[in-house]
């Protein structure tokens, strides 16, 4: 018991697909009989992290405080699916940091912006072309892809 906690890292652009493949698999876990729970930004940005903002240190924080309580759902043998933008390299990597590395599994979601911006489910990024969101991942803000240095 507890062996199978681990965390699965999903990170992208915003209408990427990551809450629908964090969902997605949550499922299936449970259908296979294995504890699996979602962290999920978006969600958490309005209860644990919603006194954060989108600028660069609030980002971290917020990945932070999400990493911290992966690591504690992994340690309950939980497997923990968390989906952030989670724009930044460092920041992602001080979660891994966290865990063994056969613990800690990163999945991109590998969509160009123009598809993203193209779906724009809530509409964010028609606002953040039109100025009217600041600072939006993709439009004005970075977004740093994972680099794979097992290829
Ligand atoms: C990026 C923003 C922004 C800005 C609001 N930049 O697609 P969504 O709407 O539903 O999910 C996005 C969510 C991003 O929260 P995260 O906690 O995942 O971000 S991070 O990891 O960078 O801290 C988006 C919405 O919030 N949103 N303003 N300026 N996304």
């Amino acid at each position: 018991l507890g062996q199978k906690g681990c965390v699965v890292w999903i990170t992208g652009l915003s209408g990427s697909g990551k809450s629908t493949l964090a969902c997605a698999l949550s499922r299936e876990l449970h259908c296979r009989g294995h504890l699996a729970y979602v962290l999920d930004g978006d969600n958490l940005r309005h209860g644990l992290n919603r006194d954060l903002s989108f600028k660069a240190e609030d980002r971290a924080e917020n990945i932070r405080r999400v990493g911290e309580v992966a690591k504690l759902f992994a340690d309950a043998g939980i497997i923990c699916i968390a989906s952030l933008i989670s724009p930044y390299r460092r920041d992602r990597d001080a979660c891994r940091a966290l865990l063994p590395d056969s613990k800690f599994i990163e999945v991109f979601m590998d969509l160009p912006l123009k598809i993203c911006e193209a779906r724009d489910p809530k509409g964010l990024y028609k606002l953040a072309r039109t100025g009217k969101i600041k600072g939006f991942t993709g439009i004005d803000d970075p977004y740093e892809p994972p680099v794979n240095d097992s290829n």
